[in-house]
């Protein structure tokens, strides 16, 4: 609560009410709501302390998107029959910068899922130090067993939809799940063809067309530097340590392949089929086959199994069973419930670092925080993404490509940064560092102040 001597108003921030009015405004949308919630309840006391922003409507203006565009999509499959898909943008906070965030491509994708994702991308990229608003898109299109033409005809309808929102200043997608270089290719390719400018208006790209060095990696290293930090703090190293995966997709390769690096030992991946558990460690060529399992447009683990008889397949279970030091839940959103919170923690894990966007339950991030370990939330530790897409887009602006050396010098400072961010604001009296709070509040604090010195719009 707090006086505001101005106005001589009591305010306090109403959680229960800002949420209700939400949800008569945006039924059902549990994902949105969901992460909308959590903002909110970490926030609660600084806002409170901070009248100004009552007085601004910022958590009123800050919760809805600014632009959601919304398209059909229609394609010709390789039977030469018509395709119906929706696609989507939400154009959700642009006041630090222009709207910046991936392309999701998956059966599950709807509105809701993607305000989620925008909304959190809003804080992640503040958290990154960079120039750069949030925003998510995609399609209920399913790259699932799909041809090489069919996904390139579908790229170039879904942007033939969505180019006239885009822009170098104004807003630049990505990939994300189901979206890859391949797919980052050929909607760039059409896009450059329709406004016949190579200004770079996509990140992810590749090398030879104004694509950053380390930006394949950058998710799952980053998301390492990050888990670094935390164990650093703790005057710990990853050297020796066992660690769950799950995913196995762009940012599981990444995560396993510094995990590795770093001395440790990968025992698990996952896939919509279920989980392989490989007590050897998932190493070298190992982690090459991940691309191969996933190039396969298949989208199962299984096959590791066969080809590596020392592991064993779990078909229709999660990898949270297994007793690990360490969990990096690296597929998908909610993929980490309570129950399995349960189970990791029953097996004495000490770290869970999401690398997925809300990879954890509201029941789960309880469970850890309950029992004193450490969680860190995905807008922080996933951070590094965005951040080197960030990266690129410098690059593009300057027309120059950097080195390898110096993308990843600069990917370590920015993760260092936001471990700092989150350590200051979110250390508790008993010392404990609750990671969520302190990326909450360290976004929210960034996206305020820039939302409040461009006044009411
Ligand atoms: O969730 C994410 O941060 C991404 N999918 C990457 C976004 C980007 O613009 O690089």
């Amino acid at each position: 609560m707090h006086l505001d001597n101005e106005l001589n108003i009591v305010y306090d921030m109403d959680i229960n009410k800002i949420m209700s009015d939400l949800e008569a405004k945006h039924p059902g949308e549990k994902e949105y709501l969901q992460a909308v919630k959590e903002v909110l309840l970490s926030v609660g006391d600084v806002y409170n302390q901070h009248p100004e922003f009552e007085r601004n409507k910022i958590i009123e203006r800050m919760v809805e998107p600014d632009r959601i565009v919304t398209f059909r999509v229609t394609w010709i499959d390789d039977k030469g029959e018509i395709q119906n898909n929706i696609g989507y943008r939400v154009q959700f906070n642009n006041a630090i910068g222009p709207y910046k965030g991936g392309i999701r491509f998956h059966a599950s994708v709807n509105l809701s899922i993607l305000k989620f994702l925008g909304f959190e991308q809003t804080f992640k990229n503040a958290l990154t130090t960079l120039p750069m608003g949030g925003a998510k898109g995609g399609s209920d299109f399913s790259p699932r067993g799909k041809s090489d033409r069919e996904i390139m005809r579908f790229c170039q309808a879904f942007i033939l939809c969505l180019w006239k929102n885009l822009g170098p200043d104004r807003d630049v997608p990505a990939g994300d799940i189901g979206v890859g270089g391949r797919e980052v290719g050929y909607m760039y390719g059409m896009y450059k063809k329709l406004v016949d400018e190579n200004t770079g208006t996509f990140t992810g790209k590749g090398l030879s067309f104004g694509g950053s060095r380390i930006r394949p990696e950058a998710t799952g290293f980053g998301a390492l530097y990050f888990v670094q930090d935390i164990l650093k703090r703790q005057n710990e190293t990853m050297e020796g340590k066992t660690v769950a995966i799950s995913g196995f997709g762009n940012v599981a390769w990444g995560a396993a392949l510094k995990a590795t690096e770093l001395g440790a030992k990968v025992v698990t991946i996952s896939g919509p089929d279920g989980y392989i558990y490989d007590p050897e460690g998932i190493k070298g060529e190992k982690i090459d086959y991940m691309l191969e399992l996933r190039s396969s447009g298949e989208d199962i683990v299984a096959p590791y199994a066969e080809k590596y008889p020392e592991a064993t397949f779990f078909p229709g279970k999660k990898p949270w069973v297994q007793k690990v030091d360490i969990a990096l839940p690296c597929a998908t959103q909610n993929e980490v419930n309570g129950d399995d919170a349960k189970d990791l923690l029953n097996n004495g894990v000490k770290l869970v670092a999401e690398v997925s966007n809300m990879g954890c339950t509201p029941e789960a991030i309880d469970a850890f925080i309950a029992a004193r370990i450490t969680y860190a939330p995905g807008k922080a530790v996933n951070a590094g993404g965005v951040a080197t897409s960030g990266l690129e887009m410098s690059q593009n602006a300057e027309h120059l490509q950097w080195s390898a050396a110096e993308v990843d010098a600069k990917l370590h400072e920015i993760m260092h940064n936001i471990h700092q961010q989150c350590v200051e604001h979110g250390t508790e009296p008993d010392g404990y560092v609750n990671y969520m709070k302190g990326a909450n509040i360290a976004g929210f604090m960034k996206v305020a102040d820039a939302m409040m010195a461009q006044g009411v719009i």
